[in-house]
């Protein structure tokens, strides 16, 4: 099953960059739209009318919305190449805990460049509590749940390119705090996948500054 598939993206998005890499886990070619934030088109004003946000995967006319939802929807669709949620319900229900969770280092680490002084504290402090959680959680596997790139590492390993913007502005070294999830990233970059389609740190971190700059942060 293919047919026509639209991606409707903003480059830096953690969010977009899981359904970019579950794509090109399965192989499946898809046309990619770069949407202005500040200027939303009308197709995703309508493909998103609840949340207005990117990303969007519409296939055959059809919009799904939500990262999570978007990338088990790759997997049910395209469920032959690279399975990516396990087979056990148990684990199936694990393996989406711990998607969820990992939201929380997005928003744990937007109040890191959001804020300063004491509240910049207080979010360094739960950003690291959650990416520890998680790091305990991946335990002395390869990839979360085992010996195969799956469903959790997707969904979590974008967010390692905006650790560099965390890091400058939170002054503190993930690699440190956490050098096993560390180990865990590196080795998911030497997936093709994951290497091609996150975006450069350097990159994010400029964006974040420019961010920071437009919210009189700095
Ligand atoms: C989050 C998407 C999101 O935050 C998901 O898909 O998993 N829970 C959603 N998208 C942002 C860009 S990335 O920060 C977005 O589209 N923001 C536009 C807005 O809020 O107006």
């Amino acid at each position: 099953m293919a047919g026509k598939i639209l991606l409707l993206n903003m480059w830096a998005s953690p969010f977009g960059m899981r359904v970019i890499i579950a794509l090109d886990e399965k192989g499946v070619k898809y046309e990619y739209k770069e949407e202005n934030l500040r200027e939303k088109s009308p197709l995703l004003l309508k493909s998103n009318p609840v949340y207005k946000k990117i990303p969007v995967l519409i296939h055959n006319e059809k919009p799904v919305c939500e990262s999570l939802i978007i990338v088990q929807y790759i997997d049910e669709v395209w469920p032959e190449k690279s399975p990516l949620l396990p087979k056990h319900p148990y684990e199936r229900a694990q393996s989406r805990f711990w998607a969820g969770f990992s939201d929380k280092i997005y928003e744990n680490g937007t109040r890191i460049w959001r804020n300063k002084g004491e509240a910049r504290e207080e979010a360094k402090k739960d950003f690291i509590n959650c990416l520890k959680l998680l790091e305990g959680e991946l335990g002395d596997e390869t990839y979360f749940g085992g010996h195969t790139f799956g469903f959790v590492d997707v969904v979590v390993i974008p967010f390692a390119s905006w650790f560099y913007a965390y890091e400058t502005h939170g002054n503190f070294s993930v690699e440190k705090e956490c050098p096993r999830l560390m180990a865990w990233v590196k080795r998911c970059m030497e997936r093709e996948s994951v290497s091609k389609n996150l975006q450069d740190p350097k990159k994010v971190y400029e964006f974040v500054c420019e961010l920071r700059k437009q919210f009189g942060i700095e």
